[in-house]
């Protein structure tokens, strides 16, 4: 089996799960290239509306794989194939979610934080205990825990190396939900989330990542622009339709 498994658990839904247990999921550049390339995949899927990103029951993952980072110098940092991966990540345009269980920490906290929506476990534990490595976060750590849970959190985190744990996470807003079964209540919010208008799931994630990274008038302004552009769709009179006929929506995308 590979390091990464996919499976298509639910119409319109596709599952990446992490698959290193030996190595506590830890996100070689190889791993993380096959997040990208699947999530690239994905993308260009119209049969995948929402995908959910998993790791095993103990551990979501630990982080950068600490053996390849022990021979990296300078040149080889910034040079890294790694950023491609990670902005491909980034760049994914469809809604994301996260099933945390057990660790997130250092690469793995920051891909948990690339997710639209994280569902965590009672037992999870997220981290960027880099600072005792001697580095930093380099995945937009640094900028995602104070953007999601505040300058103090993430201060504390970076500084001390310590962990949050799921009822912490929850209440700083790292995270959505803390769940018995954080797996099956993520594929049932995707499953959920599948069955809407995808256009206009595209862009209400879109316009959500603008309130945080955009300042308010070009936030508001994308929104009255996205709002308008959706009258135009199938989907619109499909949405209407369905409520004024009092049946159930068949989106198409379209
Ligand atoms: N990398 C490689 N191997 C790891 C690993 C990791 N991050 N984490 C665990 N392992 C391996 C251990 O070496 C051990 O291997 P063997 O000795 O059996 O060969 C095996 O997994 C089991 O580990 P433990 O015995 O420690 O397992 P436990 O269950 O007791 O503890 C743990 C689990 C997750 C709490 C612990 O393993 C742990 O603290 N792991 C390290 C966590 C960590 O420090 N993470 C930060 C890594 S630095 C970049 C962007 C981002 C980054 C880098 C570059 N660019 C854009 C260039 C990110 C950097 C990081 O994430």
């Amino acid at each position: 089996m590979g390091d990464l498994l996919l499976d298509d658990p639910a119409p319109f839904v596709r599952r990446l799960t992490l698959n290193r247990p030996e190595a506590r999921n830890a996100l070689s550049t190889a791993l993380l290239g096959e997040i990208a390339d699947a999530l690239d995949a994905a993308a260009a899927d119209d049969a995948i509306r929402t995908v959910v990103i998993t790791g095993g029951p103990k551990v979501f993952a630990a982080g950068a794989d600490i053996k390849e980072l022990a021979t990296r110098d300078v040149p080889g940092a910034l040079l890294d194939t790694r950023v491609g991966h990670w902005s491909r990540v980034r760049r994914f345009p469809k809604p994301l979610l996260a099933a945390v269980a057990g660790f997130a920490l250092g690469g793995g906290c920051e891909l948990a934080m690339h997710a639209d929506i994280v569902v965590a476990g009672e037992d999870a534990k997220f981290g960027q205990p880099e600072i005792n490595l001697g580095i930093v976060p380099g995945a937009g750590g640094t900028q995602r825990l104070a953007r999601l849970a505040g300058a103090q959190i993430a201060m504390k985190l970076v500084l001390s190396g310590e962990f949050l744990d799921a009822a912490e996470a929850k209440q700083c807003g790292l995270i959505a939900e803390i769940a018995s079964d954080p797996a099956a209540r993520a594929l049932d919010l995707a499953v959920k989330i599948a069955a809407k208008p995808p256009l206009a799931a595209r862009l209400a994630k879109e316009l959500v990542l603008a309130a945080r990274d955009a300042p308010l008038d070009v936030g508001l302004a994308f929104e009255r622009k996205a709002f308008a552009a959706l009258f135009a769709t199938a989907d619109f009179k499909e949405g209407v339709g369905a409520f004024l006929e009092k049946r159930k929506p068949n989106f198409a995308g379209k």
